[in-house]
């Protein structure tokens, strides 16, 4: 067998140690150095390497992360070293006896205390050999833990191997393993996608991650780890003061929590108490309280421990951010785009410091996944400045069989039918234009730039017509005076006046731009456009039936049916009429509804400045043949249109051999459809 050239192991191991380096600037400093995209071109370099030459492949190194196959069972490990507890303290009393105990034993007059928040995860242990990650156990009851070293591995912050010199040859690293709140929030975004199970907090989600049998699963689940202390040490030493060995556990590529500090005497520690129950919220993973730790060794030492839990540590709990109450009713909201919102009206209850006396319910499914119903005592959580959810319904206290809940048929708001749209979660009032409640909102969108672009109609303007009830439906906005309007708060002669002449202005638009100003759900831009191509008249689209609808390309069933939807509705079609009859109109379009139209399916991308038309025109030509207009080069890119000064996309539809059109190219296709 040949031997692999020196130069290959050199790439090899010199790709390693850039890997683990930048691994180290990610996870322990948090503050990197390159990008993703070039961080993982070194990876796939290392395993392109691996691949070709096997005999390189270390189980160190940062290849090998995921691999190894499922198990049937987690094996028991022996804690060498106990994992001892934390004693708590819920109030400032029990913080000032803990530190007064201390000093007495000590007696000294004042401790130095390490601090850091409590991370709400799991306790591990890691076991380093020689640098290398030998081993890695759950807690279990301090004593005997489970070996989960295979997920732990796929846990891209803890290092496989140890950065720098000087760490002991055996280290036993512990910490805990958490997930982050976006983690999390993604995680059950997944989930709920895949119709699995979901997690009720980051902690649970971080428990049941690493419990999995088959580390491919653990793999995709972002968690994350701060070490909080140290186990077994051999051959070698580590320094006498607490925040000194976790500063060495840094150089060693170990991720140590930011936060963590060093205070003198008890009131150092509640100072930190409260400066971090500030910033609690705005943490990116959760934390249940404060730990506080006798720094130096040697005091740890002489205060010992009693029963499981060492006489140097206290951990301060934050007030808990769950909390049990009843379910009195369930209220629902209708909100600016006509989503109907389920909203759970409770008993009063102290959550995270705070007054709690309402949760989201969000929507259908998840008063269903939760069946919880009107009565029912349930588990509120409210953490951070998000909305409190309900967690959970304590099922053991429900009492006889209450009936399950269902939103209602008709808007509570304006009594028109409502609807769950086929795929969707939302359930939605149907009466669009006409429903108070969304009144303002429609109107804001009809006045928008890309809608009928009525200048000067902000969102404030618009506030204070519908309130002052001169403005009902967008059709009335045609109806306004100077008169009228100057009377308004804040408005001079001249902006009444200027607001008149762009109402004015407005009416004559385009056909795809007034489908668009409708605000039918989920007709976009784009898909107005395609409408208002194909069909070439309002009456058409007006009339056409799902079959019609769906011939159209792009147009799916879910679209043709909010558009059915809407112009069923009898206020729909009345603020039509009244629009046109303000005079709203259009140049009549040439319908083009060949099923397929002559750009269908090729994709452009715009670049560098056109001389006749502006980027938006260009857009709306080549929507308007059927093509897709993105806005990056891919391999998936048909053309790019290439102004003048055209920029990194050209080059990048060279190097892909993307066919470029320099604007005559592009204007002799426009005039080949014309
Ligand atoms: O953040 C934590 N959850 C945390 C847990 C921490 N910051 N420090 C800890 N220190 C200890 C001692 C003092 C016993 C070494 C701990 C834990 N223990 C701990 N976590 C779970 C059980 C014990």
């Amino acid at each position: 067998m040949m031997a692999v050239a020196k130069s290959v192991r050199q790439r090899v191991a010199r790709l390693r140690d850039e890997i683990n380096y930048h691994n180290y600037r990610y996870y322990v400093l948090d503050d990197p150095e390159i990008t993703d995209a070039e961080y993982d071109r070194l990876l796939r370099e290392l395993q392109e390497l691996e691949e070709k030459y096997p005999e390189l492949v270390t189980t160190d190194s940062p290849t090998q992360r995921v691999g190894a196959t499922p198990l049937k069972e987690f094996a028991e490990v022996h804690h060498e070293v106990p994992m001892l507890s934390l004693e708590n303290a819920f109030s400032d009393e029990e913080v000032f006896d803990f530190d007064r105990r201390a000093r007495e034993r000590l007696n000294v007059a004042e401790i130095e205390y390490a601090v850091e928040p409590k991370l709400d995860g799991l306790a591990i242990s890691l076991l380093y050999k020689e640098g290398v990650l030998s081993r890695a156990a759950t807690r279990g009851d301090g004593t005997t833990g489970e070996d989960v070293t295979q997920n732990v591995r796929t846990i891209d912050a803890i290092p496989l191997r140890l950065l720098g010199k000087g760490y002991p040859g055996i280290l036993e690293v512990r910490g805990e393993v958490i997930m982050t709140k976006a983690g999390f929030e993604k995680l059950n975004q997944l989930q709920r996608q895949h119709g699995a199970k979901l997690f009720a907090n980051p902690r649970n989600a971080a428990a049941g991650s690493l419990r999995q049998l088959d580390p491919r699963i653990t793999a995709t689940r972002p968690l994350s780890f701060f070490s909080y202390g140290n186990g077994l040490v051999e051959q070698g030493e580590l320094p006498s003061r607490h925040h000194q060995i976790m500063q060495k556990m840094k150089s060693w590529g170990i991720p140590v929590n930011p936060e963590s500090s060093v205070v003198k005497g008890v009131e150092g520690c509640l100072a930190y108490y409260r400066k971090m129950q500030q910033k609690r919220d705005s943490l990116p993973y959760d934390i249940d309280g404060i730990v506080y730790k006798v720094d130096r060794l040697d005091q740890q030492e002489k205060l010992g421990f009693v029963a499981r839990a060492p006489r140097w540590a206290l951990a301060h709990k934050f007030p808990a951010q769950e909390e049990m109450t009843k379910l009195l009713a369930i209220d629902v909201q209708v909100g600016r785009t006509g989503a109907l919102t389920p909203v759970a009206r409770l008993q009063p209850v102290h959550v995270g410091g705070v007054v709690v006396s309402n949760a989201t319910l969000h929507n259908q499914d998840e008063i269903d996944r939760l069946d919880v119903r009107v009565g029912d005592t349930v588990i509120v959580r409210r953490a951070g400045d998000v909305i409190p959810q309900i967690v959970s319904v304590v099922l053991s206290r429900r009492k006889g069989n209450p009936p399950r809940y269902k939103l209602p048929d008709t808007c509570p708001v304006c009594g028109s039918p409502t609807a769950r749209l086929s795929g969707e979660v939302v359930t939605y009032c149907t009466g669009g234009l006409y429903c108070p409640a969304q009144r303002k909102q429609a109107i804001k969108h009809f006045a928008s730039r890309r809608a009928m672009d009525i200048e000067g109609l902000g969102d404030k303007l618009v506030e204070q017509l519908v309130d002052e009830k001169l403005v009902n439906d967008v059709a009335d906005l045609y109806d306004l005076t100077v008169e009228q309007v100057q009377q308004l708060e804040r408005m001079g002669p001249k902006s009444a006046h200027n607001l008149i002449a762009a109402l004015e202005k407005s009416k004559s638009t385009t056909l795809a731009r007034f489908l668009y100003a409708l605000g039918i759900h989920d007709v976009g831009e784009t898909t107005a456009q395609t409408l208002a191509s194909h069909f070439g008249s309002l009456e058409k689209i007006m009339h056409a039936d799902e079959e019609t609808l769906m011939a159209v390309p792009d147009i799916g069933p879910v679209v043709a049916e909010s558009i059915i939807r809407f112009f069923r509705q009898k206020h729909n079609r009345k603020v039509i009429r009244k629009l046109q009859q303000a005079g709203i109109h259009w140049p009549t379009e040439k319908a083009k509804p060949s099923g397929k139209l002559p750009l269908q399916g090729k994709t452009f991308v715009l670049t560098g400045t056109l001389s006749k038309m502006t980027r938006d025109e260009a857009k709306a030509a080549l929507q308007a043949l059927g093509a897709k207009v993105t806005g990056s080069v891919s391999k998936k890119t048909d053309y790019v249109v290439a102004g003048e000064n055209p920029g990194s996309k050209a080059d990048k539809a060279e190097a892909l051999g993307v066919t470029i059109l320099d604007e005559k190219d592009f204007q002799a296709l426009l005039d080949e459809h014309a």
